[in-house]
């Protein structure tokens, strides 16, 4: 038998409340965290697993998205890889072919590991690919910032990614808002093979949401 935890309820539930208000910060355009939120509205009990990449987006993705078995939010803990969420959902979705995988991913991280989105297509996973789209690596310009240190090799400049996705053979959308990423989700559903959503997003609470959760 387990022993009597001695964790004050009201205590955890404030506590956790706060981070999730860390992670929520309103923004004047789509921020991150409610791509998450919309996207999860749809798909959160329809995928088997979500796999999440490394980056500024890992911090509302993992906070908000709804994860009700053990095991079914997969991440590159520790060493925080980039280029994890496709090659992990590409697993995920081989192990469990029934239901589709969502992999949610920053643009660097994405476009590091690309060349794995034809495999998805080769054997037909049904994975859902959400990038962040902010044309940059978000997470080291804030540390850059926090220290203020110029920009320096972390833009990315422009990609088109539904075109991108269509060069593979896979569909794709743009979602610059909360309609339409709900409406590309719900199409998302439908595919049978991988499809992807490039999330046009407004990183500009990036970094309060970093020095609050992280405290610098
Ligand atoms: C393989 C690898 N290289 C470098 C890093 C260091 N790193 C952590 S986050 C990040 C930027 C991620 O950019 P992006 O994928 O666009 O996500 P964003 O921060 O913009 O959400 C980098 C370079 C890493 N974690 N893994
Ligand atoms: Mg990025």
């Amino acid at each position: 038998m387990l022993p009597v935890s001695d964790w004050d309820p009201e205590r955890l539930h404030h506590m956790v409340g706060e981070q999730l208000r860390q992670v929520s910060i309103p923004t004047g355009g789509f921020a991150a965290h409610r791509v998450v939120e919309v996207a999860a509205a749809r798909l959160a009990s329809q995928v088997g697993r979500v796999t999440v990449d490394a980056g500024a987006h890992m911090l509302p993705a993992t906070m908000l998205w709804p994860v009700s078995e053990p095991n079914h939010l997969l991440i590159s803990n520790g060493l925080s890889t980039m280029g994890f969420a496709l090659p992990a959902a590409i697993g995920a979705a081989l192990v469990e072919r029934t239901r589709p995988v969502a992999a949610l991913t920053g643009d660097g991280g994405l476009l590091m590991c690309l060349g794995e989105l034809l495999t998805a297509v080769r054997e037909s996973l049904r994975i859902i690919v959400v990038v962040f789209s902010d044309a940059s690596l978000s997470l080291i310009e804030i540390k850059q910032q926090a220290r203020q240190l110029p920009p320096a090799g972390v833009s990315l400049g422009a990609i088109d990614w539904p075109a991108l996705a269509a060069s593979f053979g896979v569909k794709g959308w743009r979602a610059s808002g909360e309609v339409e990423l709900d409406r590309a989700v719900d199409e998302a559903l439908a595919c049978d093979g991988p499809c992807l959503i490039e999330a046009k997003i407004d990183r500009s609470n990036y970094g309060a949401t970093l020095r609050a959760v992280r405290g610098g």
